[in-house]
């Protein structure tokens, strides 16, 4: 199944892939014959993408999600290119440098792997990886992704609501915020050996939303992009998405989620709390101490003299979320 970001204001309107148009695009792509007779799902994507071509060089594979169907000459117009989004990387607990997770994280063991909800839930869950692909309906989103740094990409997602995940675990009415935890495991990630290598980070890495943002529509738990598992060093083998906030609160390598009447604590917010809070939704009238929020460099091309810059959007331009916020004053959150 194919299911498209709802509302992608940022990109152009004859590029937007709506599901309601699906069908009839690939008509047409099947007339200019960019398709084979069979499906999108197979046939060059490999070519059209050099598809997470480092994983020749890696012992980490990625398997194929086949429901994946990326293989337009649209969306690769207006896709950060695969090459790009697996290889321009925050992922601190395989050090601080951009290039540094592809290439400390391949050996990062995602099978077995555990994911627990728990806390103020009804019905507690624990997912093994195989559910993790297996227990919902598996759906591609493109989102685009907004740093707090100022960079941002474009990028084809597979996942599932955590709103279906919660449904699931039926939250107690005294929960309200959902916390979410990164595995701990210093032997495979050598950021977390030390407080140099890993940013002075006090690890495991947390996150959490409130309950209602984390029931939103948006908020996806992602286990795939550009139609394959996660590579390590985007979050494998589950993370979570949350396309109107600043990528922080987009935490990888999930092992814990836990509902509880608290707000949690938020490890970006526990190291510099002047300078990232809980929210941290995107907002380009909230600059952040030491830069501009107005604006972002837009991650294409390798091409350097090409800087892409663009306006950044309120809620990164998903403004469907604003009745989340309507009794808080937004310029006052960072
Ligand atoms: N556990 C963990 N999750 C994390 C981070 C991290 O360092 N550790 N970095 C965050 C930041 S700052 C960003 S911008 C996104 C980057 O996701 P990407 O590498 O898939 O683009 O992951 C977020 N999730
Ligand atoms: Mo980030």
């Amino acid at each position: 199944m194919l299911i498209r970001t709802p509302k992608l204001s940022e990109l152009k309107e004859n590029q937007l892939t709506a599901q309601s148009v699906y069908s009839n695009r690939r008509n047409i792509l099947k007339g200019l014959g960019y398709l084979g007779a069979g499906a999108l799902l197979t046939g060059n994507k490999a070519n059209a993408f050099n598809l997470f071509g480092t994983a020749d060089k890696s012992p980490f594979k990625t398997r194929d999600l086949s429901f994946s169907q990326l293989t337009s000459e649209i969306d690769k117009q207006i896709l950060t290119p695969d090459q790009k989004v697996i290889s321009h990387n925050n992922f601190y607990e395989f050090g601080t440098g951009k290039s540094d997770p592809v290439e400390a994280s391949q050996n990062f063991k995602v099978d077995p792997w555990t994911l627990k909800i728990d806390g103020l839930v009804e019905e507690p869950i624990t997912l093994g990886y195989e559910d993790l692909y297996k227990a919902f309906d598996l759906e591609e989103r493109i989102y685009r992704l907004r740093c707090v740094e100022a960079w941002s990409m474009v990028v084809p997602w597979i996942g599932f609501p955590l709103q279906k995940l919660l449904q699931k675990a039926r939250p107690l009415s005294s929960a309200k915020y959902v916390a979410f935890e990164t595995l701990y495991d210093p032997k495979q990630m050598p950021g977390q050996k030390s407080r140099f290598s890993g940013g002075g980070i006090d690890y495991p890495y947390v996150e959490g939303l409130r309950l209602d943002e984390a029931s939103h529509p948006l908020t996806l738990m992602s286990v795939g992009l550009y139609g394959k598992t996660l590579p390590p060093q985007n979050g494998a083998p589950i993370r979570l998405v949350v396309p109107w906030k600043y990528g922080f609160k987009s935490i990888k390598s999930v092992v814990s989620i836990r509902l509880t009447d608290k707000m949690p604590p938020t490890t970006w917010n526990r190291l510099a709390p002047s300078e990232y809070g809980f929210y941290a939704n995107v907002n380009p009238q909230v600059d952040h101490p030491r830069w501009s929020q107005g604006s972002e460099r837009l991650i294409t091309t390798g091409n350097l003299f090409n800087r892409n810059r663009v306006a950044t959007k309120m809620f990164n331009g998903y403004e469907e979320v604003a009745p989340l916020y309507k009794d808080m004053d937004l310029t006052r959150y960072i």
